[in-house]
């Protein structure tokens, strides 16, 4: 990481007209969708001089550093994409989305320029960059640093991260390094995380740890270097540790295709080994996404694959904290009750939604609308320790304000004893550093489960049969216009047009299933799921889901057939 040669570079008005006039916006209407802006990448300059400037609004506004990340995660390489950051460490907020179009879409340099105005402040803008590895990262980031620098923002430049480490800078760098105007060190957060995960190892008594090795394979992306340090940073405290192996570096194979967690997660296949010998042990392995903000686990037996996604991570998490909760309140029964639950999304699987019901009882769980920061948001909403999981593998446990009082009083309770409701302190406590607070972590994620699996004495195997997942079917159907689709708010039910949702229930009824249909958030589909008892009857489902929006909604082509 670079500290900033300048903090409060002497703005330039000419640079910034220059940058403005090398690079006009297209005619195509630029959408801040659920990740961020995500395009082709030669379509993105543009774009990228467009955020250095609502970056730079944006810490105006705040009056506090915000965060660009450039990377289009698990897309292909042909992609890329840039998202922001708040002065919390999360996604930016909707208004802030809402400026970043407006902004993104304003032709006329001259009006472009007029809004900015309103926005200046004495207050010297400071940006965290970082990219990930793509060969156009670079030169994207390098546009919206010199936007930034030409309307006098400070640029903290992290170089090549991952998503969650810029997301736990800009959180990291708010809280406790601003006043010094000293950046975070990304070398800070693999001490964090590994000595969190020392700790937190320290409260189970084993006789040493001879599973199989753990292989991470990184999809050939920006995980790979720093899976490696956060290996690191662990066999230095703790030189028996067993090793974690990772494989798929960038370069040795094409970025997330045939690897990652998207493609193992979506084609319930096992990912590419491009640059791992051929007897690989795969008892115990994860995939990394390629910015690496999701995890998904599985093993290879018998050329069998067997999958732990988002949904199962989530089990293992509320199973662990409760477990902890209930044996903290067993030995401090004076202790304030907190709310404990889980967010999961329309995707999550039925079998997860039940497992997760017998843990934790019915108000235990919200079902949020798709997308990282609405069960982010839903999660801090309705609980003190909010744990939220996508299937896809992107989430993090978050703590709110009650837990660590709770903590503080149970610390006082028990302070002196030696009993297990101590040790479930201790393990209790150490969480929310271990644990990315800003955004879904997969180094992060990665270290909380083998805990928890080593803690609970569970093998990879044991942690797959919790549940068993029913049968389910994914696929999106093309129609003229998704925006004519209206879902209810966690999109699990269609609201018009209103026959979708009539014969939908009709088509669930009759293979006693659930199917639901929304616009893509992400790309120009309208996507379609069903689950039912048998592999069959879900994509009977499905396809007769398909066939409805199709009929409804205008659909091109055909209606696909699924099975
Ligand atoms: C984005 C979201 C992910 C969501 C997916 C849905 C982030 C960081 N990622 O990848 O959470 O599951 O979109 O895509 O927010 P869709 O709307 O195309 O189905
Ligand atoms: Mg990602």
């Amino acid at each position: 990481m670079h500290l900033p040669t300048k903090l409060a570079p002497e703005p330039s008005p000419e640079k910034l007209l220059q940058l403005l006039q090398e690079h006009p916006s297209g005619d195509t209407f630029l959408n801040y969708g659920t990740a961020g802006f995500r395009y082709d990448a030669s379509i993105l300059p543009p774009i990228m001089v467009r955020v250095g400037i609502v970056a730079t609004l944006r810490s105006w506004q705040k009056q506090a550093p915000v965060g660009v990340m450039v990377t289009a995660s698990h897309n292909d390489e042909s992609y890329n994409g840039v998202k922001i950051a708040d002065p919390d460490g999360g996604m930016m907020a909707s208004d802030g989305e809402t400026l970043a179009v407006e902004m993104a879409n304003e032709r006329d340099i001259q009006r472009l320029l007029q809004k900015i105005e309103p926005f200046k402040s004495d207050f010297v803008p400071i940006i965290h960059v970082g990219r990930d590895t793509r060969k156009h990262s670079p030169a994207l980031c390098d546009l919206v640093v010199q936007t930034a620098r030409a309307l006098g923002s400070a640029i903290i430049d992290h170089g090549i991260i991952t998503t969650p480490m810029l997301h736990h800078a800009v959180l990291h760098g708010n809280r406790e390094y601003l006043p010094l105007l000293i950046p975070p060190r990304p070398a800070g957060y693999f001490s964090l995380l590994a000595q969190s995960y020392h700790a937190l190892l320290a409260t189970h008594s084993s006789d040493g740890d001879r599973r199989a090795p753990l292989v991470v394979d990184a999809a050939c992306g920006v995980g790979y270097a720093h899976a490696q340090t956060l290996h690191q940073a662990i066999q230095e405290l703790d030189p028996t540790h067993r090793p974690i192996l990772v494989v798929n570096a960038p370069g040795t194979g094409p970025l997330n295709e045939k690897c990652g967690s998207e493609h193992v997660q979506k084609a319930l296949q096992p990912p590419t080994f491009y640059d791992a010998p051929a007897d690989l042990p795969t008892q115990y392995c994860a995939s990394l996404d390629g910015d690496a903000d999701r995890i998904v686990f599985f093993s290879v037996t018998d050329g069998q694959m067997r999958l732990q996604d988002g949904d199962k991570i989530a089990c293992l998490l509320c199973r662990f904290l409760q477990a902890e909760y209930q044996a903290l309140r067993a030995d401090a029964p004076s202790l304030p009750p907190i709310r404990l639950g889980v967010v999961q999304t329309a995707y999550a699987n039925g079998a997860s939604t039940h497992y997760l019901e017998q843990v934790l009882g019915p108000e235990g769980i919200v079902i949020a609308k798709t997308g990282v920061k609405y069960v982010h948001h839903a999660a801090a909403e309705h609980f003190d320790v909010g744990v939220y999981f996508e299937a896809n593998g992107h989430g993090t446990v978050l703590f709110g304000p009650a837990f660590y009082q709770c903590m503080a009083q149970a610390d006082a309770a028990l302070r002196g004893k030696r009993c297990r409701g101590s040790v479930a302190l201790q393990r209790l406590s150490v969480l929310p550093a271990l644990v990315n607070q800003a955004v879904g972590d997969a180094l992060s994620d990665l270290l909380l489960v083998d805990a928890i699996l080593q803690i609970q004495g569970m093998s990879p195997s044991e942690w797959d049969a919790i549940y068993t997942d029913l049968p389910s079917r994914q696929g999106k159907v093309l129609v003229k216009d998704r925006n004519m689709i209206q879902t209810n708010e966690n999109e699990t039910k269609c609201l018009s047009p209103v026959q979708v949702q009539e014969e939908l229930d009709i088509a669930m009824a009759e293979v006693k299933g659930r199917a639901f249909i929304r616009p893509s958030g992400t790309e120009d589909v309208v996507r379609v799921y069903a689950e039912a008892p048998t592999r069959t009857l879900a994509d009977q489902l499905a396809t007769k889901a398909a066939e409805i929006v199709f009929r409804l909604c205008n659909g091109i082509g055909e209606a696909p057939v699924f099975g």
